[in-house]
């Protein structure tokens, strides 16, 4: 209850909460095509909060509503800045949360007040929504998603592989991405079974005409069975943890 008061002050004021970038990188290329904002908090006297800590009290008490602006005004904001800087552009992801895609109407409204304060063109934000989440309220989800990529967003579908998404309605999601959860990633190297469904997947995936990343690699071994699977894209500590602002700018200039 206390850690909630202090979320709530946190989101009053600036500066507590950041955004740290993962990059993801082309396995064609090897050139960072996108990063994914994931927020941490930056406590006064805890010192840095994972989202695992914070976002479900966020959930339970409503204050995700909030933060999920914050997070997609300073996303945008940020790929904005970096496009202005002179860095080659690239997708910002963003991950939205269930009670978000509960509020269409308060999600539209967020989403294209932070393409315009930011003056971010809509080509370049993914918005990442779980599995789980899409089959919620699944012909809601759909109507929204329709309005969002009629925007010009691009939309993919998180830890995929771990919910119970029916392949009716994936067919007929307008997504672009599909993200291979990270657990099928850890044992690819030991388990066949993992490394059949990583193949089966991204062999699903391009027919569907999505493209495919992995999620949670970190040994060169994983990388090679994932290229090999035919995964599109590569996100993972083998290749940047996620990083603050300025660390991930550098990689980018180098990089992307
Ligand atoms: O960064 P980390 O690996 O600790 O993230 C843990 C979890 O928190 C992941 O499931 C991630 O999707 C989620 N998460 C990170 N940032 C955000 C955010 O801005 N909004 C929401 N809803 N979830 C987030
Ligand atoms: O659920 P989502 O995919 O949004 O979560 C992303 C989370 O995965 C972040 O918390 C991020 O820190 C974590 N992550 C990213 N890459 C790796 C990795 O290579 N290994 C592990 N264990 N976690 C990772
Ligand atoms: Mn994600
Ligand atoms: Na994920």
């Amino acid at each position: 209850l206390i850690l909630e008061g202090q979320l709530h002050e946190a989101l009053q004021g600036a500066g507590q909460l950041e955004l740290h970038y993962q990059p993801q990188a082309s396995l064609a290329s090897g050139r960072i095509v996108a990063v994914e904002a994931l927020v941490r908090w930056r406590h006064p006297t805890r010192g840095l909060i994972p989202p695992a800590q914070f976002i479900p009290l966020a959930e339970a008490s409503g204050l995700i509503i909030a933060l999920g602006e914050r997070v997609l005004h300073t996303a945008c904001q940020q790929a904005a800045d970096w496009q202005r800087a002179g860095l080659p552009a690239i997708t910002m992801a963003v991950n939205l949360a269930s009670a978000q895609w509960a509020q269409p109407g308060a999600l539209v409204a967020t989403v294209r007040s932070a393409l315009s304060s930011s003056g971010l063109e809509p080509q370049w934000l993914e918005l990442e929504l779980t599995e789980s989440t899409s089959m919620h309220a699944p012909t809601t989800t759909i109507e929204v998603m329709k309005q969002l990529r009629k925007m010009g967003v691009h939309l993919s579908i998180d830890d995929f592989g771990t919910g119970y998404c029916n392949l009716s309605y994936l067919k007929r999601f307008p997504v672009d991405k599909l993200k291979i959860d990270r657990s099928f990633v850890s044992d690819i190297t030991t388990d066949p079974d993992d490394l059949a469904i990583s193949r089966t997947v991204a062999a699903m995936a391009h027919q569907l005409g999505l493209e495919v990343v992995a999620e949670g690699v970190e040994t060169e071994g994983q990388l090679a069975l994932l290229a090999e699977a035919g995964c599109d894209l590569i996100q993972g500590f083998y290749f940047s943890r996620p990083l603050p602002p300025d660390a991930c700018a550098s990689m980018m200039a180098d990089r992307a």
